[in-house]
């Protein structure tokens, strides 16, 4: 399989310290990297992570909002709701994809992902217990994903790069169909803007976690920016969130819940209360209120659809007999 060939390709590749100056002189060149370039084993373990994450980020954040399809106040909001959800799926599959040229199979990332191994945003293990969650998400979650994802079209690898340029214009797409909503509940009765400002004091602080650890505590932030697969850190793009998204709550009329929010002249940005990096590190790890029930729905449509993937499988298999009889 190609995949094993970039992996030994890598292993025959001795890290000689003018292989990796070498590659340090694209990296700073701005020269994009591709599949078959040879690459540091640390670069393509940190991509196949990273990617990997993403990917699974995308394929588990289908879970909160898809179990809204159905529950959606109109046949306007169902749609756009079923598109949203549809672009997410679609999202993982080019990230997979991605994450396969670099020599990881999708069933060695699916597994991972199953065994508890691999991990996905923190964000996806708080349940959607409203409508107003549906905007929260989208303005919220959707808006800190494009932060860091801008960044990301400018990503050192190639094909994440591509791949996050269309991803960026969807996940647009998403972020105002979420503010949307929760500017509809916040002209709507007193009891639509008590939900959206619930909403909001519920995923205001998971939405600031999902940018990672305070820099200090950031394991991979230093190398990774150094060879410009991430191009900010996490604390300067959780302070570029906040700027942008403090005003549109004004707007909206509804309280962000931090006391300690203040807007400092001298920096041109906000000050913002403590993040509560327990409760964080308890999600990465594993123990967040949806984690279990997350990673089981994934399981189960893994199983549930072995099926489809042998049907394909066979159905491709006799296609190909038929041709080769012709
Ligand atoms: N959740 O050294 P650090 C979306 C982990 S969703 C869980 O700073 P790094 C969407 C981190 O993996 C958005 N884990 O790591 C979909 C590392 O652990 P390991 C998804 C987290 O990688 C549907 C450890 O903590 N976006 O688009 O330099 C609907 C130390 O962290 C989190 C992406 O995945 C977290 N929040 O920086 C709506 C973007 N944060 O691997 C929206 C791509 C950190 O050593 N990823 N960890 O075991 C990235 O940009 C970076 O991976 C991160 C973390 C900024 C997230």
């Amino acid at each position: 399989m190609y995949s094993q060939g970039l992996i030994g390709a890598d292993s025959r590749t001795e890290e000689t310290e003018e292989f990796l100056a070498a590659f340090q002189a694209r990296i700073d060149a701005e020269e994009k990297i591709e599949p078959t370039d040879p690459m540091p084993q640390g670069y393509r373990r940190t991509l196949i992570r990273q990617i990997g994450q993403h990917a699974h980020s995308e394929i588990v954040g289908m879970l909160p909002e898809g179990n809204w399809i159905t529950r959606a106040p109109s046949l306007k909001r169902i749609l756009a709701l079923l598109a949203k959800v549809q672009d997410e799926g679609g999202h993982g599959l080019y990230l997979y994809s991605a994450a396969e040229t670099l020599g990881v199979t999708r069933e060695q990332m699916t597994e991972e992902l199953h065994a508890g191994k691999a991990k996905y945003s923190s964000i996806f293990n708080y349940p959607a217990l409203s409508w107003a969650d549906m905007g929260a998400i989208g303005w919220l979650v959707d808006g800190a994903a494009i932060m860091n994802q801008v960044a990301l079209c400018r990503c050192s690898y190639g094909p994440y790069a591509r791949a996050m340029i269309r991803v960026c214009a969807e996940e647009s797409f998403h972020q105002r169909q979420g503010y949307e909503i929760m500017l509809t509940l916040c002209n709507g009765t007193k009891e639509q803007k008590e939900m959206a400002q619930d909403a909001l004091n519920r995923f205001w602080w998971p939405a600031l976690m999902m940018f990672g650890p305070h820099d200090g505590d950031s394991a991979h932030s230093e190398q990774s920016m150094k060879w410009k697969i991430k191009r900010f850190s996490n604390d300067a793009l959780r302070e570029k969130f906040i700027n942008a998204t403090v005003p549109q709550a004004e707007f909206l009329g509804l309280t962000v819940p931090d006391p300690d929010l203040e807007w400092n002249e001298e920096k041109g940005g906000y000050e913002h209360g403590d993040i509560n990096w327990d409760e964080f590190w308890r999600v990465v790890k594993g123990d967040g209120v949806m984690n279990r029930e997350r990673v089981q729905m994934r399981k189960d449509a893994w199983d549930n659809g072995a099926w489809v993937r042998e049907a394909a499988l066979a159905h491709a298999q006799k296609r190909a007999a038929k041709i080769a009889a012709e």
